[in-house]
């Protein structure tokens, strides 16, 4: 039977679990590692502690909704690696119904998968940006009778940017240039890490990041021009990182900050229209999701964090 549920504005069930995640309250732990893909999840939460090591059995969610969340602890330290699929729309249920089950601040890193508009980040490549804004495909463009004519100019809006934290991006990159050194020097075809550029979010896979499908009206062949034109350091295109910053820069309660950071490995050239190969996943993935594990146990949460790290079942 399923579960009943109250409060139309902010919907939870009976026992307080938020309505698309379908977690609550010491369900999630104060540092979230999230990625897009399901399978990237699982993989990742192999490296948490034992059951044995952590004292807990760990946590594991899978909502009807697309959303997957695995609480256990890395270096005795507790952490969630939550999968949310794909887009900004997940991002925002994501931000927001885990911020609505946890206590105090909360860290973020989101490990994805990109394209690169950066010759020097093939491929392989790890990029950590700065900061990210979004490209939205203008709908009033495409609609015969926009409520605004102006909206005939422009069919996709370029926004400007949200940048991430400083002080989780700077670990965050010193975490990931130390896993991948190692790599490179054994001659694998992975790295460099790239840093301090900006990552786009499309609202799209498909128009809002330029790429050419003549089956639609998308008049997308000057929208990545326009967005280089307007943010000259654009390393990377994908869907949520931007969001995620955005939203965490709207959080309004200061005892409760969002702080976020993002990486990801770059799987579409740009440039050259190339792609990763499978065999280069498999052996970037494991090693990018400690580095952000490495990275998420050493932010200097407030102690109040702690405290809401209830994490009991
Ligand atoms: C598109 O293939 C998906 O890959 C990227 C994009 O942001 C989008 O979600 O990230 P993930 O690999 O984390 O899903
Ligand atoms: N994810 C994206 O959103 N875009 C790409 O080109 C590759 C992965």
């Amino acid at each position: 039977m399923k579960e009943t549920l109250s409060n139309a504005n902010f919907p939870r069930d009976g026992e307080g679990r938020v309505y698309h995640i379908g977690v609550k309250t010491g369900d999630v732990a104060n540092r979230i590692l999230t990625v897009g893909d399901h399978v990237r999840a699982r993989a990742i939460a192999k490296e948490l502690d034992s059951e044995e090591e952590a004292g807990h059995p760990t946590f594991v969610k899978q909502s009807q909704r697309g959303f997957l969340t695995i609480t256990g602890r890395y270096k005795g330290v507790p952490v969630s690696i939550m999968a949310i699929g794909m887009g900004n729309c997940m991002m925002d249920f994501f931000v927001r119904e885990t911020r609505a089950v946890t206590v105090g601040p909360i860290a973020i890193i989101r490990f994805g998968s990109c394209g690169s508009l950066n010759k020097d980040a093939p491929p392989g490549a790890i990029v950590v940006p700065r900061a990210g804004y979004c490209i939205r495909r203008n709908i009033d463009y495409f609609c015969e009778e926009p409520l605004d004519p102006k909206a005939k100019e422009s069919p996709y809006l370029i926004s400007g940017v949200f940048t991430a934290d400083k002080q989780m991006t700077d670990l965050l990159a010193s975490s990931m240039k130390d896993a991948i050194h190692p790599l490179v020097e054994e001659g694998a075809s992975v790295g460099p890490v790239v840093v301090g550029g900006l990552n786009a979010d499309g609202c799209s896979f498909y128009s809002a990041q330029g790429r050419i499908d003549p089956t639609f009206w998308d008049d997308n062949e000057g929208v990545i021009a326009d967005a280089q034109a307007k943010h000259p350091d654009t390393d990377s295109l994908e869907m949520e990182t931007s969001m995620l910053f955005h939203l965490a820069a709207c959080a309004r309660d200061p005892a409760s900050p969002i702080r976020a950071a993002g990486c990801m490995q770059v799987f579409a050239d740009r440039v050259n229209n190339g792609f990763i190969q499978p065999e280069v996943v498999a052996l970037l993935e494991p090693v990018v999701g400690k580095a952000v594990l490495e990275a998420l146990i050493q932010v200097d949460l407030e102690p109040v964090a702690e405290q809401g790290t209830v994490w009991e079942r």
